[in-house]
């Protein structure tokens, strides 16, 4: 008896530790070491994956792998550890960091090292793959992605068009299978983390339940809808007049490879076909680059000057020692465009193969939005050093590049003469053209991930379930039948690489909310398209408070910071572009709106 009860108090004694509930000091110590030890770990997967993204070879490619390999580890081990705090009341700073750390991997991966190795090597194999992609003509010409985009912009001859269609979409088919058992082991890795799937995991990461964002992304889509559908009944026929009824047929969907871009995702390069003259209005600003004799640094350096109109702080000398501006021509790299905090404080660098031409002047605006919100938020701890959202990170380059207009390129001596004329229609157009027209692209891409991730679509329909989004979404069909033999998702970077892309659809309407309260902020009283902030300091001030916050509190609150907004909400971008949508819809009058 005696020895039984001392038997109880030495196992009761023994197990108290254990089972006494956690002290909230006890989270803080744990979350502080976890976010040293993950601050050290990015760096280390930023520099692995700079330099294989930068000289793909097979063993930059197994370096990459085994760096990601370890954060991957390390990030699993500490969410296993922090269920431990599970249900301690603690400060709302503290209980949004254990939030962050669990949300923290876009590929969570299975504990067995095995299958986790298996996931990280597949990973990094897709994005070199994409990053090595060519299609060779029949007279033995190879050509890149950046080779292909430059003679898709302007070639108007449709059976070009589709032998570069089908030969960049040719790239993908052997990710197939790799793709298909990333998407497994994944899935496996987020479900011992607690989430349904991987999916759920992406959408976890709004402030709200992950059915709440995708209601929310219907509420938004639906928005933008009527002045898409504007849009793609006005452009179709203005290809119908170029092409023939034959080739696009006058009431139903257009077939992709006439868009000027690769993906149809924006149309601006085919702004010559809708007849719109550029009248006294219009400015071409790859015209304009060109006349000045810009090369891709001097390109990047007017990017620069905007943000340092606004008050922040010229880019560190590193930026420009590091960077990669132009395609090499002796490696593979990986071409797409793409913003880098490689230690998480100064070594801001971007990764682009510039072309001079307008669209990269906007594409370096974007990235630049990525290294200047990295630096503003460099002093918040690790967990909070990210966007409020990725919609957010995305959208601030883009609504600097908004603020591009003439009377912008005048005052720093890129235009000669501010045009005088009254009609913003051409210059809609041409927006309208890339950032409208993206919209539905923007929000289909996840639409087919999640539902791959969920099992809803098989890997057996990965093509035919990818054709039916983009008919639904953006009213595409594929300029050749296709079939289960194509893998056309992973001709898509983000689908290659696994990156998520329902950012960019929230970023597109974000960056007219940010743009109208910068507008705002700067005095601006006129009609909001015309508007620059240039040199405002009073702008560049507010954005900043917001930039600051990175990731420390719901992004309700950073939005509130900067427009006094807690919604997103596509009331500025239907603001901006209303004088088109009148003028498009009487361009439509009597045609069939849809397909
Ligand atoms: O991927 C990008 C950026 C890098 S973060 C160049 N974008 C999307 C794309 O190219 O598909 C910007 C717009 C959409
Ligand atoms: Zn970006």
């Amino acid at each position: 008896m005696r020895l039984l009860v001392l038997l109880v108090l030495i196992l009761t004694m023994t197990a108290y530790p254990q089972t006494a509930p956690p002290t909230v000091a006890e989270a803080q110590e744990f979350m502080n070491k976890a976010e040293a030890q993950f601050a050290e770990l990015t760096v280390k997967v930023n520099r692995a994956t700079w330099v294989q993204e930068n000289f793909i070879t097979d063993d930059t490619e197994a370096m990459a792998a085994d760096a990601i390999d370890q954060i991957t580890a390390a990030t699993t081990e500490l969410v296993e550890q922090a269920k431990r705090f599970d249900g301690v009341k603690m400060p709302a700073d503290l209980a949004r960091k254990f939030m962050l750390l669990k949300l923290s991997l876009t590929a969570p991966a299975p504990k067995d090292p095995a299958l986790r190795k298996e996931m990280t090597t597949i990973g990094v194999s897709l994005d070199s793959e994409y990053g090595k992609g060519k299609y060779c003509r029949k007279n033995g010409e190879c050509l890149d992605i950046t080779a292909i985009e430059k003679i898709m912009a302007h070639s108007r001859d449709p059976e070009e068009l589709k032998e570069l269609w089908m030969g960049w979409h040719s790239i993908s088919p052997p990710m197939r299978p790799r793709y298909s058992r990333f998407v497994e082991l994944s899935n496996q890795g987020a479900r011992e983390m607690g989430f349904k799937d991987v999916g759920a995991l992406w959408r976890g990461g709004y402030d709200m339940t992950p059915e709440e964002f995708s209601a929310d992304l219907e509420r938004l889509w639906n928005q933008v809808k009527p002045l898409y559908l504007s849009l793609h009944t006005f452009v179709r026929a203005k290809l119908v007049e170029k092409y023939g009824p034959n080739v696009v047929p006058p009431d139903g969907p257009i077939p992709a490879h006439l868009l000027g871009n690769i993906w149809a995702q924006e149309w601006g390069n085919i702004y010559d076909l809708t007849g719109v003259k550029e009248d006294k209005n219009g400015v071409d600003v790859t015209e304009l680059l060109k006349k000045k004799n810009l090369d891709a640094k001097g390109m990047v350096k007017y990017g620069e000057g905007f943000f340092t109109s606004l008050g922040f702080e010229k880019l560190p000398a590193t930026f420009w020692e590091r960077s990669l501006f132009v395609k090499p021509a002796d490696r593979d790299v990986v071409c797409h465009a793409s913003a880098w905090d490689i230690d998480n404080k100064d070594d801001l660098r971007i990764k682009m193969c510039i072309q001079v031409r307008g669209e990269d002047f906007v594409t370096i605006h974007h990235e630049l939005g990525h290294n200047f919100y990295q630096r503003a938020y460099k002093n918040q701890p690790p967990l909070f050093q990210n966007g409020a959202n990725d919609g957010f990170h995305e959208a601030i380059g883009d609504a600097i590049a908004l603020a591009i207009t003439p009377e912008y390129l005048h005052k720093v001596g890129l235009l000669e003469n501010v045009p005088q004329g009254t009609n913003d229609v051409p210059e809609l157009l041409k927006q309208a053209l890339d950032r409208v027209a993206f919209l539905p692209f923007g929000l289909l891409i996840d639409q087919w991930r999640w539902k791959v991730f969920s099992g809803e679509i098989k890997p057996a329909d990965y093509n035919k379930s990818w054709w039916e989004l983009r008919l639904k979404y953006q009213g595409m069909v594929p300029p050749v039948p296709r079939s289960e033999a194509d893998f056309d998702p992973g001709a898509k970077y983000h689908v290659a690489s696994n990156t998520p892309y329902t950012r960019y659809f929230l970023a597109h309407i974000l960056e007219f909310q940010f743009y109208r309260a910068l507008c705002r902020e700067s005095g601006y009283k006129g009609q909001l398209n015309r508007c620059t902030f240039f040199g405002s300091k009073e702008a560049g001030a507010k954005f900043n408070k917001m930039l600051e916050m990175g990731q420390s509190k719901p992004w309700p609150d950073a939005l509130e910071a900067l427009t006094g907004e807690r919604q997103t909400d596509a009331g500025a971008l239907l603001e901006y572009f209303a004088p088109l949508k009148q003028w498009l819809d009487e361009q439509n009058k009597g045609k069939k709106v849809g397909w």
